[in-house]
This record gives C-alpha cells, structure tokens and sequence, in this order.
C-alpha cells in the first residue's frame, strides 16, 4: 500500500467490451494490495477526457498507467502524455484481426513515445500489472516481496508437477 493510500496504478481501456481482458491486471494488484483506479476512456472517442486523465495522474497519486485498447490502439500513448509517469500497453484481442491490430500499433510507437507493450489479451493484462508492481516496487519494498513472493509461488506449482514419468 503506498504511504498515503492513493491510487498509485491507473487502468484505463478504451470501452467497457475491453473489461473481460482487463479484469486479469485488476485481479494481480489486488493480490499486491496496490492501490488502482479503473477508468474507461478512448483516445478517439473522448479525447479530451484521456488527456485531462493524464494531465492530472500524477498530482493524484499515479505513478503507472496500463492502458488496454484495441483495433487502432492510441490509447496506450495518450495516456502517458503525463511525462512523469510509465506506461503499459495492453492490446486487445480484436475479431477483425486477432489483435495484431492491437499489438502493432501500441508496439510502434514513435521515438520518444515510450510504451511497454505486453503480450495480447488476458496474459499481457496481467503481466502488465506485475510490470507496474516491480516498477513500484523499486521504491516500496513491501510491494518487491510480494511480487518475489508471488514469483516463487509461481516456480514451486511448475517444479510440483515436473516430473510427468512417475
Ligand atoms: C478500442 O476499440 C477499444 O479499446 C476496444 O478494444 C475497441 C472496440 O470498442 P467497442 O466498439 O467494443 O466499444 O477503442
């Protein structure tokens, strides 16, 4: 938990039809016990809005935005118009395309427009959150040893079913 409580993480996605995918970051902060706001903004259809979000992030606390969108996916670089602040980009499975879409437009994004960009869809929502929680982490040891924690877990239920020949 960060010193004052506030939200330190921002989800944003670019429609609520983005929810079901978004829902795998939601589920690793909460096991962090890091503090989020889930907000639903386009790049596209409420420009505006997504930019006064990121205008204000870091006076409210945010220090990382994971930004799930899909199709042609800007929503991943508005988000971090607040320069302090880092950013993942979540691209949506999409029908069209399977969300190559998706992933080639948050993943090219020009020099000087840093955005990480995870796997697409459900596996990259939640490594998008245990991003933000090693990036927190760097400054909030609490946070580091869940993540270290939840990592070892993670080794032990491999090496418990690694021996398939017995
Ligand atoms: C993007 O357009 C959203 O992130 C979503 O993945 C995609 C489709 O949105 P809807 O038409 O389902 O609202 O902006």
């Amino acid at each position: 938990m960060s010193e004052t409580g506030k939200p330190q993480v921002c989800i944003v996605m670019g429609s609520t039809s983005d929810l079901p995918t978004m829902e795998a970051a939601i589920d690793m902060l909460k096991e962090f016990d890091i503090p989020y706001v889930v907000r639903v903004l386009s790049a596209h259809r409420t420009p505006n809005e997504t930019l006064k979000l990121a205008e204000e992030a870091m006076d409210n606390g945010i220090r990382v935005f994971i930004a799930g969108a899909g199709g042609a996916a800007h929503l991943a670089a508005s988000s971090p118009a607040a320069p302090r602040c880092r950013s993942s980009g979540v691209p949506m499975q999409t029908s069209a395309l399977g969300g190559l879409d998706s992933l080639l437009s948050i993943v090219q994004m020009p020099g000087g427009i840093p955005v990480a960009t995870t796997a697409i869809g459900k596996a990259g929502a939640k490594n998008a959150a245990i991003l933000a929680a090693q990036m927190i982490g760097l400054a909030d040891p609490a946070v580091m040893q869940k993540v270290i924690d939840f990592k070892k877990a993670q080794a032990e239920k491999v090496l418990a079913n690694s021996y398939l020949d017995k």
